[in-house]
């Protein structure tokens, strides 16, 4: 069992298509918690990666005119590009053509088919190739793939099969035992459910086609892909390599997959299943989060405004892009994105209360302090200073207790708890008006070094989600790389700003947009 390790994922993306905003969604997510947990001094393993094999990629790849092989090494790229410019702070990067994931994938199936899991059948059914989903024909809706309503293709194969169908009771009761195994409490219920209505054997192999890793007992059959992306999880932790043994120990269970409901089944139901087989601990928290929407709105690519993360980052910078989706979408619930909210939040949150919090006050340290950090006040602090150190010192445990949820949102929330009333001291206190004699001196220094340090302790807890603005903000106000910070309960004490540092003033970090522009 891991002790000190923290251990996320993101699904493994399909290459048949780029990165997006749904997948940009997950990425970002699980991203944030990662430096969070970093911050904290955990020994944080954030992985994601691709999911190459299937009929879906070989068509896309077939389409293309070119091998499957190469079809995924056009695409890889582009996603550690788009990654790179989201910038996804990942500690590994899993393709399941890798040799490392094949092995772990037939070491996997072979230890079931030692341990009498697996049997030789046969299949006839429907299958979905964009979902790469087998159904029944009682399943069908219309004769449709009954979650993305597009058409099915009739399969009568000779597969080998999982016997599924005999962990329904250790699955339930495992949810029992294990109230937080998925999350949020919907998708629980969800998940319960469909087990309690009985599950069936599963299909895990495919022999009318041949992109995929090879059943190690019967070689004319490729892994079914979905069986083959789960194993991602262990295999980029070193399982099924002998000299990865430590490791896998030292990193598995993963403490949380973060993945989109649409596919909560195959990691809630059949993923559990399948570790339970092998004998191997269950991830502690599979987390569903909904779907970005943006039916209804003026974004089409005919007027040119479609939303692409590039697009958008092009537009409002990486920083702004972060926030937005962490901030407006409730994660684990469906919502709504736009242009337009996400011009509002970018001018409101970002220009307005924190971009402009950290101008202004950088320029009147300049202008009344000659750019240095002054002395901490040593007298009677004033009610306001009061206030001010109170919402900071509730700041951490405000924050880790939202990101326990995942409350992206709440945990934010929390920050600019900080950054709004840095911003309303400043108005009340008035260093301009402080300023205008000597007799006003010690409070203006008392003033500029109070409202400093709330600004570098909210840079602290905006750093998950907005890391390069956080790191700017301390840099400007002449501390280390944000990013060297392990432990953030230490770091966000009240009064380590240490005086005399030089503060530098700097272009306006989040310059205010215009719709038009
Ligand atoms: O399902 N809103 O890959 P995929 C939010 N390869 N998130 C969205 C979204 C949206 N509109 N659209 C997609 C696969 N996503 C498999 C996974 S894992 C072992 C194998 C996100 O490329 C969301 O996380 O279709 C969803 O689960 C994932 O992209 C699906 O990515």
């Amino acid at each position: 069992m891991t002790t000190d390790s923290f251990y996320v994922t993101t699904p493994i993306y399909y290459v048949n298509s780029v990165p997006h905003l749904g997948t940009a969604y997950t990425t970002i997510a699980a991203d944030a918690l990662a430096r969070y947990r970093r911050m904290r001094g955990e020994d944080v393993f954030f992985l994601t990666g691709l999911d190459e094999h299937g009929q879906k990629v070989a068509q896309a790849a077939e389409e293309a005119g070119v091998s499957p092989q190469n079809w995924c090494d056009g695409i890889a790229p582009r996603f550690l590009e788009a990654w790179d410019m989201l910038g996804i702070s990942n500690d590994d990067f899993i393709r399941t053509t890798e040799e490392r994931h094949k092995r772990g994938v037939q070491a996997f199936w072979q230890k079931l088919h030692d341990d009498g899991f697996l049997y030789q059948g046969h299949y006839e059914g429907w299958y979905c190739v964009p979902d790469e989903t087998y159904w029944t024909e009682d399943q069908l809706e219309d004769g449709k793939c009954p979650t993305c309503g597009r058409d099915t293709e009739f399969i009568r194969e000779d597969n080998w099969f999982f016997k599924l169908s005999e962990f329904g009771d250790r699955l339930l009761a495992y949810y029992d035992e294990n109230p937080g195994f998925v999350q949020p409490e919907t998708r629980r219920n969800e998940v319960v459910s469909f087990v309690e209505s009985g599950l069936r054997d599963l299909s895990i192999s495919r022999t009318n086609f041949s992109w995929g890793v090879p059943l190690p007992f019967a070689e004319n059959h490729v892994t079914y892909v979905w069986i083959d992306a789960l194993l991602n999880y262990i295999t980029a932790v070193g399982y099924g390599d002998p000299d990865m043994a430590a490791e896998f120990d030292r990193r598995w269970p993963a403490q949380y997959h973060f993945v989109g409901k649409d596919i909560i089944r195959f990691h809630c139901v059949i993923w559990p299943a399948m570790l339970m087989a092998a004998g191997l601990p269950l991830p502690v928290t599979v987390f569903a989060h909904g779907f970005l929407l943006t039916k209804g709105e003026k974004m089409s690519k005919s007027k040119g405004n479609v939303m692409s993360p590039a697009e958008l980052v092009e537009r409002f910078g990486v920083d702004a892009y972060r926030y937005y989706f962490l901030r407006d979408v409730r994660f684990g619930e469906d919502g709504s994105v736009s242009l337009e909210s996400m011009v509002q939040r970018y001018n409101g949150d970002l220009a307005n209360d924190w971009g402009n919090l950290c101008s202004r006050l950088f320029n009147m340290t300049e202008k009344y302090a000659d750019a240095v950090v002054p002395a901490p006040p040593g007298g009677v602090a004033t009610d306001a200073d009061e206030t001010l150190r109170a919402i900071a010192g509730f700041l951490p445990e405000k924050y880790a207790d939202a990101m326990e949820r995942l409350d992206y949102g709440a945990a934010l929330e929390a920050a600019w708890d900080l950054i709004k009333e840095a911003n309303r001291y400043i108005e009340q206190e008035a260093p301009w008006n402080l300023a205008k004699d000597e007799s006003g001196r010690d409070r203006l220094e008392a003033v500029l070094y109070n409202a400093l340090e709330a600004v570098r302790i909210a840079a602290l807890f905006c750093a998950p989600a907005m890391p390069n603005t956080s790191a700017e903000v301390w840099k400007r106000l002449g501390l280390e790389d944000i990013q060297s910070v392990t432990d953030v309960a230490e770091s966000a004490e009240w009064g380590r700003l240490p005086q005399g540092s030089r503060v530098t003033k700097g272009e306006s970090l989040f310059p205010r947009i215009y719709e038009d522009q």
